[in-house]
């Protein structure tokens, strides 16, 4: 028997997935009633196959401030997506500190390797384990014996501890959609042991990469007292303080086969060809990212410029369309981030704009589906260089909707997608600007032969190891459960389909 299947054969009736955020869009009709509208991204198309009519629930932030009386509108959308919504209140304080502070100004940038960006301010960590204490009493008033709880991310590293206090002893799973810093890092965080205790009261811990996990390793094993693990490949165990919890490596996926089917629709094959059409003759490069200082925009508009300078004919042949998708705007890093981003780009627009030809087409707001994928369809050169990204999604989008497979991906080596794409990607440093300006005149003047090569090779392998899978590897590695395999409640209805809405980047 693997490690992944010991001890862990109990029979689980059904799922609770908890999050930061629920999966809704919350807004206010015209008449003042709260409406709801069913999120629609990757996790949240990835749980419904195990959520939906098996009496599944899901626990999180509605996304608006104070004590809405949000019952009826959420008995609505409940009945809509098949499972359960529960939502954890909280006041713009408790967001202030829990969401922009201690995660956001804390967590995110110490493990994303940029320490010197962190604000250890103690009252967020105060706030962090008060608002962790309200999630844990949700749960605990939403769950029963039975219940497979799976806790998601950074912003809920202590609801086991939580929940552990409350004599809960239920199989509890957690994944870091994150990266996880290397001891050095991490020994800056001033509560570095409450939370690796915190996490050590979880059951199963699932990281994206095998360098997660290392690191993961070697902060328990220098910050804790009688570690030991066991075992290689997917599934680690290890003991501590008597508990033994596993350790995996999940590399999140997409769902690839509904980004092929509908980069294929004619609606956005229409919209391809008209962002073509604006821009023509020429290959488009195309960056997508959120607005976070992670994703490594100003480098990477740096080495366009310096690609523009060393290649001439680089020049009218090439546009590169950066989209920045507005978030966590509260956050004044993120307003100078945007300004850099935006001085930068008129920099180098004015330094080599030519009649007929702007080198920078930057657009700062989230685009609907239809439109992300035909950019995506459309591209010639995927270009995605984070300076540490836990996965990066939107490497994995791009190659899922590039159906004519005569493009490239430029992949940064610090993604967590690179582990997987490496074979079939340019694999760049994102802080060696002359490095990645090679790989754009590289990806440019590469042959259609070598980017189908390439790209099906990518494609292949996203397609595989899709977000389908990555539920079903964790469940089976948690509790010996696939999915689909949670019983469907005998009142079961067809279920109505999913109203269209713009993916949620965050
Ligand atoms: C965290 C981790 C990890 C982007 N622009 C638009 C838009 N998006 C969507 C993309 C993609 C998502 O946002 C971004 O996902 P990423 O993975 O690239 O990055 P994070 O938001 O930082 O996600 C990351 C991920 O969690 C999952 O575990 O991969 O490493 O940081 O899905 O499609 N969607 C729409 N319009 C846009 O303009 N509709």
């Amino acid at each position: 028997m693997s490690l992944a299947s010991q001890d862990n054969r109990q029979s689980f009736k059904r799922l609770v997935v908890v999050s930061n955020r629920l999966p809704i869009v919350l807004t206010r009709n015209p008449e003042g009633d709260w409406e709801i509208e069913p999120g629609r991204g990757g996790l949240v198309t990835a749980m419904a196959p195990v959520l939906r009519n098996r009496g599944g629930l899901w626990i999180g932030w509605p996304g608006t401030p104070g004590e809405l009386d949000l019952s009826e509108a959420l008995d609505a959308a409940s009945r809509d997506v098949g499972y359960r919504l529960r939502p954890v209140a909280l006041t713009e304080d408790e967001i202030d500190g829990f969401y922009y502070g201690f995660s956001n100004e804390i967590v995110w940038p110490l493990f994303h390797d940029l320490q010197s960006r962190c604000n250890f301010d103690p009252g967020y960590w105060r706030t962090y384990c008060q608002v962790n204490r309200k999630f844990v009493e949700t749960i605990a008033e939403n769950t029963e014996p039975g219940d497979y709880l799976w806790i998601h991310d950074y912003h809920l590293m202590l609801v086991a501890p939580g929940l552990r206090e409350l004599g809960f002893n239920q199989n509890i799973g957690f994944f870091l959609h994150i990266p996880f810093p290397p001891l050095d890092l991490f020994v800056k965080m001033p509560w570095r042991f409450q939370l690796l205790r915190a996490m050590l009261d979880y059951d199963m811990i699932g990281f994206q990469t095998s360098r997660d996990r290392r690191n993961f390793i070697q902060c328990i094993r220098a910050l804790i007292k009688d570690v030991e693990t066991e075992g290689r490949g997917r599934v680690l165990l290890i003991k501590a303080g008597g508990r033994e919890i596993r350790a995996g490596v999940f590399p999140i996926g997409i769902d690839y086969k509904a980004y092929e089917l509908t980069a294929r629709s004619a609606e956005v094959a229409d919209a391809a060809w008209h962002i073509h059409e604006g821009l023509p003759h020429r290959q488009i490069i195309l960056g997508v990212d959120r607005l976070d200082y992670s994703k490594g925009i100003p480098l990477r508009l740096e080495a366009f410029g310096t690609a523009l300078a060393r290649y001439p004919d680089l020049k009218q042949n090439v546009s590169l369309v950066q989209v920045v998708v507005p978030s966590r705007e509260n956050i004044p890093e993120y307003q100078l981030l945007r300004t850099e981003i935006e001085q930068t780009v008129s920099q180098i627009n004015g330094e080599f704009t030519q009649a007929g030809w702007i080198p920078i087409h930057y657009i700062f707001r989230t685009l609907d589906r239809t439109e992300l994928l035909a950019h995506y369809r459309t591209a010639e050169i995927g270009l995605v260089t984070p300076l540490k990204d836990g996965m990066n999604l939107v490497a994995k989008e791009y190659c899922a909707c590039s159906l004519e497979e005569n493009c490239v991906l430029i992949l940064s080596e610090f993604a967590g997608a690179a582990a997987q794409l490496q074979r079939g990607a340019i694999l760049v440093n994102p802080y060696d600007i002359e490095g990645v300006a090679n790989a754009i005149y590289q990806a440019f003047r590469m042959t259609p032969a070598e980017r189908r090569l390439r790209m099906r090779r990518l494609r292949q392998s996203i397609r595989k190891q899709d977000i389908f899978w990555w539920v079903d590897s964790f469940l089976h590695a948690a509790i010996s459960t696939h999915l689909g395999s949670f019983p469907v409640l005998e009142d079961y209805q067809p279920q109505v389909m999913m109203r269209k809405h713009p993916q949620q980047p965050e």
